[in-house]
C-alpha cells in the first residue's frame, strides 16, 4: 500500500514521505500529549518502541499501513485541497483505527498484532483497554480543535463511531448465530470496517471545504471501499500467511468466525456446505487438522470465490460513488489503484 501512493506522486501530496514528514509527527504529538502509561502502550502499538519504552529500530512510520490516513490526504485532494489540510482527519481516523484494534484483540483473544504480541498479551488487558480509551478521546479532541470545519468534523466522527460500534457488535453476535446471511454479513463489515474509512474520506473532503455532494460521494467511496477491504481480511484470514500479515492465520476458523468466505460457503447449501455447517454447529474445540478441513470445505463450497467476487462489486460501486466527488483525473487514477491494490493486498 505505502508503494502505490508513494512511489505515483500526484502534485505535490503524495510524494514519498508524506507519511513520515506530516503524519507520523502529528500522530506522535497526540501519543505524546497521553498520559505517561498510555502514551507508552500506544505507541508500542504503533511500532515505535518496545516494550520496555526503548525505541524499536527501523519503525518511524509505525507497524500499520496507514491506509485510513492515505485516504483522507487523497479524499482532500481529490476536491482541491492540499496533503495539510487533511492532517487532522488523518491523525483523528488513525487513533480510532489504534483504538478499535486494542480492544478487537481484547475480544477476540487474539495474542498477535503488527508482527508482535498484541499490547494485551504484552501489558494486560486493562493496559490495552485503558490506552484504547484514551486514543479515542484524543481523536475526539484532534478534531474537535480544527477551526471552522470542527462541528460538522464531530459529527462526521461520531456517525462513524456509532455505526463502527453496531457493526462489531453485529460480528461478535454472529459468532452465536446459527446462520447468517450475506447481506446480514455486508450490513455488519459496512459498520465494522466501512465506517471508518467512509469517515476518513468524509473528513478529507469536509476539511477542505468541500461541498455536500462531494462529502457524500467521498463517503460512500470509502465505505464500499471497507468492504472490500474486509472481505479481502476475511480472506487473508483463512488464506493468508501469518509470516507476511503480522497477524494469526486461521484463527478467524478456530473461532468459528463467520466471515464472509463461511458465510457463503454455508449459504451454498452443497456437500461440502453441509459438512462445514457441521463442523461450525458443533460446540467441542477445533482438534488438530480442523482447520485445514474447514479452509478446504469452505474453498469446495465455493466461499473464496464469492468473498472474492464481492470484493470486486464492492470496488465497483466504490469507484462509482467517489465520481460524486468530481476528482481529477489524477487523483481519481490514484484513488483507483489503492482500491485495486487493497482488495489484492497480502497484509
Ligand atoms: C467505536 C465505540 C466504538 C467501539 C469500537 C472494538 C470495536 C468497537 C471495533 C473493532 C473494529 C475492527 C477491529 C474492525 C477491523 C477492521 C480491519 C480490517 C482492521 C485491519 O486494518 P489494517 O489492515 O491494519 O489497515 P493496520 O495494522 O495496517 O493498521
Amino acid at each position: 500500500m505505502s508503494q502505490i501512493v508513494d512511489s505515483c506522486p500526484v502534485g505535490a501530496v503524495a510524494q514519498r514521505g508524506w507519511v513520515e514528514n506530516l503524519l507520523v509527527p502529528a500522530l506522535r504529538k497526540a501519543v505524546a500529549a497521553l498520559p505517561p502509561a498510555e502514551g507508552r502502550v500506544a505507541g508500542y502499538h504503533r511500532g515505535w518502541c518496545e516494550a520496555d519504552g526503548s525505541p524499536s529500530p527501523g519503525t518511524a512510520g509505525g507497524g500499520g499501513k496507514s491506509v485510513r490516513p492515505r485516504l483522507a490526504m487523497l479524499s482532500s485532494v481529490a476536491v482541491g485541497g492540499t496533503a495539510a489540510d487533511a492532517v487532522p482527519a488523518a491523525v483523528a481516523v488513525e487513533l480510532v483505527h489504534d483504538f478499535t484494534l486494542l480492544h478487537d484483540d481484547v475480544i477476540d483473544g487474539d495474542a498477535l498484532r503488527r508482527y508482535r504480541p498484541a499490547a494485551w498479551s504484552a501489558f494486560g488487558t486493562p493496559a490495552a483497554l485503558l490506552t484504547g480509551d484514551a486514543l479515542l478521546v484524543s481523536a475526539l479532541s484532534v478534531v474537535s480543535e480544527v477551526p471552522r470545519s470542527g462541528e460538522g468534523a464531530v459529527r462526521e466522527l461520531v456517525h462513524a463511531l456509532l455505526d463502527l460500534v453496531r457493526g462489531q457488535s453485529d460480528d461478535v453476535a454472529f459468532e452465536a448465530a446459527r446462520q447468517v446471511s450475506v447481506a446480514e454479513y455486508l450490513a455488519m463489515a459496512e459498520g465494522k470496517t466501512g465506517a471508518l474509512m467512509g469517515c476518513a474520506c468524509a473528513l478529507g473532503g469536509v476539511l477542505a471545504g468541500a461541498d455536500a455532494e462531494q462529502v457524500d460521494g467521498l463517503r460512500g467511496f470509502g465505505r464500499r471501499l471497507g468492504v472490500a477491504f474486509q472481505c479481502a481480511d476475511d480472506l487473508l484470514g483463512i488464506w493468508g500467511s501469518s509470516a507476511r500479515s503480522g497477524k494469526p492465520v486461521g484463527a478467524d476458523l478456530a473461532a468459528r468466525k463467520k466471515s464472509l468466505p463461511v458465510v457463503a460457503a454455508l449459504a451454498e447449501g452443497g456437500p461440502a456446505s453441509r459438512r462445514l455447517r457441521g463442523l461450525y454447529g458443533s460446540s467441542r474445540p477445533f482438534r488438530e487438522g480442523d482447520i485445514a478441513l474447514a479452509t478446504r470445505l469452505v474453498e469446495e463450497a465455493g466461499g473464496r470465490r464469492a468473498a472474492e467476487e464481492e470484493a470486486r462489486r464492492q470496488v465497483t460501486m466504490a469507484l462509482r460513488s467517489l465520481s460524486r466527488a468530481r476528482p481529477g483525473a489524477q487523483v481519481y487514477g490514484q484513488l483507483r489503484d489503492i482500491a485495486g491494490d487493497m482488495i489484492g493486498r497480502e497484509r
